[in-house]
């Protein structure tokens, strides 16, 4: 039995997100500033009570255009000289297409950025009464150890010290949220890697850093005051330890959507490896394409899943 057959049990509509704070029971509107959507101003169950899949990514660019791809991919039609809109063009933060049942959202750079919009998308799918979403991460990251262009899924999500956990600060009190990924959906992600596709997809864990520089021991930043066995040394161990990429949203995203039950996955694709060096320098026709390949993975994903119901 294919595991879109067995999923289909799983997936049946028994449960809508849920979420911790009994305080929202008590507000008469709930105001999802950063996206520009309100639960007073906005049917968001009309709006949004179809959704199945959310899908975030950094930049608004590229969740545009993977919206116009699974466009195409699930054939759904918008009149014809339309456009898709940006449903959070007036927030100025965050950009958000809706294809269908999947929502595309731009999340921004670092756990910070992503943080702010998690919250606002669980309160979006629990006003939405949205049932059992699934979330995904597509993004870009470097290597270890691997070459540019290879697609990555996280099986767990670390911080630089390899704790699997998001460390935030509440009240002047550290609050510890375990970072926990789906493993059924990394190997059904996995599954839809084709073998004609020219890079290798492969299961790995993610070290997720609040720097882009000197937290991902880059010693091309404006400030570097470790030496480069120092830097050699690090990335060696995070080999050692089974890490396959870092990035910056992965460790926000894997505890924040565990908190709230959700279902989710990390795809990035790799733009360098940082065995080799620190800079990003491929040309931008060939970042593009790799840029487009966990959109790729997520789309066979989607396509899928749909084409099953
Ligand atoms: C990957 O790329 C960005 C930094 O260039 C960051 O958002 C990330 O996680
Ligand atoms: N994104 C990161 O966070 N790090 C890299 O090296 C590349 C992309």
């Amino acid at each position: 039995m294919s595991f879109f057959q067995e999923e289909n049990d799983e997936y049946e509509d028994v449960s809508t997100v849920m979420v911790r704070n009994s305080h929202l029971d008590l507000m008469d509107q709930d105001i999802l500033y950063h996206l520009a959507l309100g639960s007073g101003s906005h049917d968001l169950r009309a709006m949004f009570g179809d959704v199945k899949f959310v899908c975030m990514g950094g930049t608004p660019k590229r969740m545009e255009q993977f919206a116009y791809r699974l466009m195409e991919e699930i054939s759904y039609k918008i009149p014809t000289g339309t456009t898709l809109q940006d449903i959070s063009r007036y927030s100025y933060r965050y950009s958000m297409y809706k294809v269908g049942p999947v929502l595309c959202i731009s999340h921004g750079m670092g756990m910070p950025s992503v943080g702010i919009l998690l919250h606002e998308t669980i309160k979006l799918m629990f006003h939405a009464k949205v049932v059992d979403p699934v979330f995904f991460r597509i993004g870009t990251s470097g290597g270890i150890g691997l070459e540019g262009g290879t697609v990555i899924i996280s099986d767990e999500a670390v911080d630089g010290t390899l704790q699997p956990h998001l460390e935030l600060q509440i009240l002047g009190k550290t609050v510890k949220r375990s970072s926990v990924l789906d493993k059924k959906l990394q190997w059904e992600l996995k599954s839809l890697a084709e073998p004609d596709d020219p890079y290798p997809t492969v299961i790995g864990k993610t070290v997720c850093t609040s720097d882009f520089y000197e937290g991902q021991g880059r010693m091309d930043g404006a400030f570097c005051d470790f030496t480069e066995e120092e830097r050699m040394e690090y990335l060696e161990k995070l080999k050692f330890n089974g890490v396959r990429n870092i990035e910056m949203e992965s460790l926000a995203f894997a505890a924040l959507t565990h908190h709230a039950g959700i279902k989710a996955a990390v795809v990035c694709v790799t733009l360098l490896d940082r065995l080799k060096g620190d800079q990003i320098h491929y040309p931008k026709e060939v970042l593009d394409e790799w840029q487009q390949r966990p959109q790729k993975l997520v789309c066979r994903y989607i396509k899928k899943y749909l084409s099953k119901r």
